[in-house]
């Protein structure tokens, strides 16, 4: 076995096959780009190397530095991960010049699967199943249109260069194909720098279900089950599981028949997956093959008991296949979630930040999270948004969804918008219970998927005032400097005579409340209502009960920002004061991004005397300027970013001693 081998990626890839290859005794090499200095693939790894700034084609896509580095190390083989250079067929081809194993399929077999109509030719020629249409070479507008009349409406041109749902169009009727094949042509050309297209039969109902193949060097090869991926959004996967629900045992062996025969055509080695749309008539189609190690392995891992890296390790080194097709056994049920660093609400917006608070479920038996990350993190504009990919396992799938639903709800990040709420609302959805899985799945069920808040508005700002109450008190009892910000709040410390006042902006809102403690029980006053509160601060987890109902959230107070999670849902809100005085920033002394966006201009340098209410900074984010303004009269100590820079909210832009005799 391999004794050393490098990993040309980051993220949970990097650290999934890391975890595996420590399993089995085997070193690993990290490398790792500016942005990654810190990251988790780098501390987990045996070595890291540096292989340049953050861009990835700058650093992951630097093919010749991989190898030079794979030589300079000792590493054996080289392992990919998915995206990058995994379906790279130069990068396959160095570094077998190099006498370095690529741990992944023959070049040529990259190479055959990378253009729609070769790959479809073969796989006719292998028997397995496709669409009916067209996928031939003579693509004369006369030929193309009496394929379209052949095939029936409606149909679907693909562009042959295309993948992954890009360069696709649904043709309804014939009078439409000329005009449709002219403009999709045009696409295709600029697109992909092919202007060549296929024909097929649109299905319109079609679920995702793919076969997890492995070949060995000896031709050898078998499948381990399926895997259903039909909830998409816009091509991304967001939740897959396996088995596929519904499928009939003589379906999933047809299917896996075919893919491994599809595999064996291209003479493929290593893990594979083969792509089918599969109709709700029974009947399926190869669709693509994708020649790695996919994101959404680990669900074939929970049902078949098999490590697949463990396999692919194996398989490279020139061992059999560990199992015979009739010892691959499937038990249960897994489901995986991509929780991503998005806003659902803007469109699914990519977001970036700090992941200033992070706590994950925890792992067993039925909980497996794959990440890259950990808590102080941040998720930069540079690489894919996954933060991380929950699985779950059960026997049952009602039982795993259950099991998603409460992972989901103890997944909790503040810092970067986050798509748990989302995930939480898609897993705990009747239609999904139900298994209705097509691809339209997302876009024919928005009504349930972006739920109303659970917590009413009242419930969640008297609970946001209890946590701040009792955090500070916590902070009180401990803090003995006279000059920390918690010990100047001794107005917190209240007693029957006083109502403490606190307002909370919650959006555009504000919210007055009063707050009234008699012997560790308080009144809380809003909007009107009164409501008895009494609670118990552990850590981050409050339990309060409200007018006689216990609820409990878990919360992260960060500045004026606070964050509480409740099922899945997160309330956020921020300590409100009409004007940062000069009191506030005594203990501060610095100045921080309110949003992620781009230095405009730095209107300050070190050393400037300025006045309270001065402009120091532009930043513009959403097209819109924003200025950061002294909060007191003081002296520019440092200055942390220049002008075009991006920054990430909470950043500290500039740091200001405040002049003495103003604090006094
Ligand atoms: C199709 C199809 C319906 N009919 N082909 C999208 C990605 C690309 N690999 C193939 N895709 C599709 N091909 C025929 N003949 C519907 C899709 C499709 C889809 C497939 C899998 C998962 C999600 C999808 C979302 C939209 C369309």
């Amino acid at each position: 076995m391999f004794s050393k081998i490098l990993i040309a990626n980051r993220g949970e890839i990097a650290c999934r096959i890391i975890h595996t290859a420590h399993r089995m005794g085997i070193r690993c090499v990290a490398v790792y780009s500016d942005a990654d200095a810190d990251a988790r693939h780098v501390a987990m790894a045996d070595e890291a190397f540096h292989i340049g700034p953050a861009p990835s084609s700058e650093s992951y896509l630097k093919a010749d530095k991989i190898i030079e580095i794979a030589k300079e190390s000792g590493a054996q083989a080289i392992h990919p991960g998915y995206g990058f250079l995994s379906e790279n067929t130069q990068f396959a081809e160095a570094c077998e010049a190099n006498n370095i194993v690529f741990i992944g399929p023959p070049s040529s077999a990259i190479a055959a699967m990378g253009s729609k109509s070769a790959a479809k030719a073969i796989m006719e020629k292998a028997g397995v199943p496709l669409v009916p249409g067209y996928h031939g070479d003579d693509q004369s507008p006369d030929t193309l249109r009496q394929e379209a009349e052949k095939c029936g409406f409606p149909l679907l041109l693909k562009a042959v260069a295309g993948g992954g749902g890009k360069g696709m169009r649904v043709v309804e009727r014939m009078e439409d194909v000329d005009d449709a094949l002219a403009a999709a042509k045009r696409e295709s050309k600029n697109a992909f720098g092919n202007p060549d297209m296929l024909i097929e039969r649109y299905l319109t109902q079609p679920r995702h279900v793919e076969i997890q193949v492995f070949c060995d060097q000896s031709g050898k090869g078998v499948y381990l089950a399926e895997r259903d991926c039909s909830v998409q959004r816009r091509h991304q996967k967001v939740l897959e599981e396996a088995p596929a629900p519904g499928l009939s045992e003589e379906t999933r062996k047809a299917m896996g028949e075919a893919a491994v025969k599809a595999a064996q055509a291209i003479n493929y080695v290593g893990a594979g997956t083969v792509e089918f749309l599969y109709d709700v008539d029974g009947s399926f189609f190869f669709m693509e093959m994708n020649t790695r190690l996919q994101v959404e392995h680990p669900v074939t891992e929970m049902v078949t008991g098999q490590d697949l890296v463990e396999w692919q390790l194996k398989v490279a080194w020139g061992e059999p296949l560990p199992l015979e097709q009739s010892q691959v056994k499937t038990r249960g049920h897994a489901l995986e979630a991509r929780i991503y660093a998005e806003d659902p609400d803007q469109d699914f917006l990519p977001a970036t930040g700090n992941l200033r608070y992070l706590s994950t479920p925890d792992e067993s038996a039925h909980v497996r999270v794959d990440t890259g990350v950990t808590e102080g993190d941040d998720i930069s504009i540079h690489y894919d948004p996954m933060i991380a990919k929950l699985i779950v396992w059960d026997e049952t799938r009602d039982q795993a969804i259950n099991r998603m639903v409460q992972a989901l709800e103890h997944y909790r990040i503040a810092g970067v918008k986050t798509n748990i709420r989302f995930l939480h609302a898609l897993a705990d959805a009747q239609p999904f219970r139900e298994a209705e899985l097509t691809t339209g799945f997302i876009e024919d069920h928005r009504d349930l998927l972006f739920p109303k808040s659970k917590l009413d508005t009242h419930k969640a700002l008297v609970l946001a005032a209890g946590f701040v109450l009792e955090q500070r008190k916590s902070r009180e009892v401990i803090s003995t400097d006279p000059w920390s910000p918690f010990a100047r709040q001794n107005s917190w410390r209240m007693n029957s005579e006083y109502a403490q006042p606190l307002q909370l902006q919650v959006g555009d809102d504000i919210h007055d409340l009063k707050i009234l403690e008699r012997d560790d029980r308080y009144q809380v006053y809003v909007g009107g209502s009164v409501y008895n509160l009494t609670m118990r601060l552990d850590d981050d987890y409050l339990q309060a009960v409200i007018n006689g109902h216990r609820i409990s959230v878990h919360g992260n107070l960060h500045n004026d920002q606070l964050v509480l999670f409740y099922e899945g849902d997160t309330f956020n809100c921020t300590l409100y004061k009409e004007s940062y005085g000069f009191e506030e920033m005594a203990g501060e002394g610095s100045l921080a991004a309110p949003m992620n966006g781009a230095i405009v201009a730095v209107q300050a340098k070190v050393g400037d005397k300025v006045k309270a209410g001065q402009s120091l900074v532009i930043m513009e984010a959403m097209k819109m300027e924003h200025a950061i303004k002294a909060p007191a009269d003081g002296v520019v100590t440092d200055i942390f970013f220049a002008e075009g820079d991006q920054v990430s909210e909470g950043a500290e832009l500039i740091a200001i001693e405040v002049t003495e005799e103003e604090a006094g």
